[in-house]
């Protein structure tokens, strides 16, 4: 019989890299007493970002918030902006702290990501950019979007924070728009226990983006412009380097468990999957998000994200509520029906992935979800043989 695990499985756990290396590292700031400020750990680490992504335009910070509130206040961006309603509530808060105005449109079906029709529709003369999210670190539908900026002067920001180690055509993804925030929260596959990056097209905006994180500070006696403090420390970069190390072998045990998760869930009713991605895009198995029809599976995707908690599993709602339902978004005008994004926010759950995650576990988690399932469809109008129904429930309970 099953039994709950013993142990929490949560949704993701944080890569560690073996403490003795970190170990190490931490006894070369003890020695430099550098802390922060543009440290020598901080530079080493924006040098190895620089040459996996095949740039020079990054910039570091303390986390993916304050880096894309920086990105769009050193662009200058203001009036209306086409964003998704689909996505972590820091997406909207950054247009928010720069009093821009967000215009919800509704996301593709698949994927999850922005619908670029939707985008095309809802442009206003006051419309100055697009803020797309790579959710789960699905790439947009880049080509299109990059084609309805340019068409419209409209600048093409990336919220990229799910999309580190994605490549599309051989490409890092940050190399698609006119700028990308990636997050290195400790929840993402690749982290620097908290920290962000921005990756643009346009140099200039280095020495910029750098006034901005560090008060506006340009020597000990000039301040050129109110910036703010978003600088990440040594200790954030010494996480990062570390775990830089390890990214790939991270991407191919996540990819093994969501092999499994696949072809196990392909087998339950009412659980769907996002298609398999297009062959020139590699992926990095940041989530794993799956839909639940209620009318299919038997149960509502709430019901089973409590059933779970009861094995001892904390699946996510990963994106649930959409961020025009928040209290603080309500009174915003949405663009059209936002359908996809309401029906997709009302059966996503994020189930649990991270490298240290067994496959057996994996498998596990499989088979209460199916026996979750199968116990459902013994509703009291269903057939069933002599005796089968208690058998059935002897094995979920
Ligand atoms: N844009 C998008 C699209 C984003 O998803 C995010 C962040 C941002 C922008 C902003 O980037 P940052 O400013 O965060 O760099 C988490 C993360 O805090 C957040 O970074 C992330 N997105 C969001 C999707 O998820 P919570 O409140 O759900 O995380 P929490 O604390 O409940 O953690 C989830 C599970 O992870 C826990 O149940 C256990 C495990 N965990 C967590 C932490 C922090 C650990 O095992 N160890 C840990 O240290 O927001």
């Amino acid at each position: 019989m099953m039994k709950p695990f013993e142990k929490p499985i949560y949704v993701t756990r944080p890569f560690l890299p073996p403490l003795e290396e970190f170990c190490k590292g931490l006894e070369e700031i003890w020695e430099s007493r550098w802390l922060t400020n543009d440290g020598p750990i901080l530079r080493r680490f924006t040098h190895e970002l620089c040459n996996i992504l095949e740039t020079e335009n990054t910039c570091l910070f303390n986390n993916g918030t304050l880096a894309l509130q920086i990105a769009l206040q050193g662009m200058g961006i203001s009036g209306e902006v086409i964003t998704t309603p689909y996505t972590f509530v820091a997406t909207t808060h950054s247009l928010f702290w720069n009093k821009i105005r967000p215009v919800f449109v509704d996301i593709e079906p698949e994927y999850y990501t922005i619908d670029p029709e939707k985008v095309e529709a809802a442009i206003t003369p006051w419309t100055t950019a697009i803020l797309a999210v790579h959710v789960y670190g699905h790439p947009c539908k880049l080509n299109t979007l990059a084609d309805i900026a340019r068409r419209h002067n409209l600048r093409l920001i990336y919220d990229a924070a799910h999309a580190f180690g994605v490549k599309v055509g051989g490409r890092p993804i940050a190399h698609f728009g006119d700028l990308s925030m990636f997050s290195f929260h400790s929840t993402k596959l690749f982290h620097s226990i908290e920290g962000g990056m921005l990756v643009f097209r346009e140099t200039g905006l280095k020495g910029l983006f750098d006034y901005l994180k560090n008060f506006g500070f340009k020597n000990e006696v000039e301040v050129v412009m109110p910036g703010t403090n978003a600088k990440m420390n040594e200790m954030q970069a010494l996480m990062g380097l570390h775990v830089l190390k390890y990214l790939d072998g991270t991407i191919q045990k996540r990819a093994k468990i969501t092999a499994v998760y696949r072809s196990r869930l392909k087998e339950v009713p009412g659980i769907h999957l996002a298609p398999p991605l297009s062959p020139d895009i590699r992926y990095n198995y940041a989530y794993l998000p799956i839909e639940v029809d209620e009318q299919e599976f038997g149960m509502s995707r709430d019901t089973l994200y409590e059933k779970l908690k009861e094995w001892n599993v904390y699946a996510r709602r990963y994106f649930y509520p959409l961020i025009c339902d928040f209290a603080c978004y309500r009174s915003i005008s949405v663009n059209g029906s936002l359908s996809v994004a309401r029906r997709v926010a009302d059966r996503i759950l994020t189930l649990p992935i991270y490298d240290t995650l067994e496959l057996s576990d994996v498998e596990t988690i499989c088979d209460i979800i199916s026996s979750l399932q199968e116990r459902r469809e013994l509703r009291p109008d269903a057939t069933v043989r002599a005796g089968e129904r208690e058998i059935i429930q002897a094995i979920a309970v």
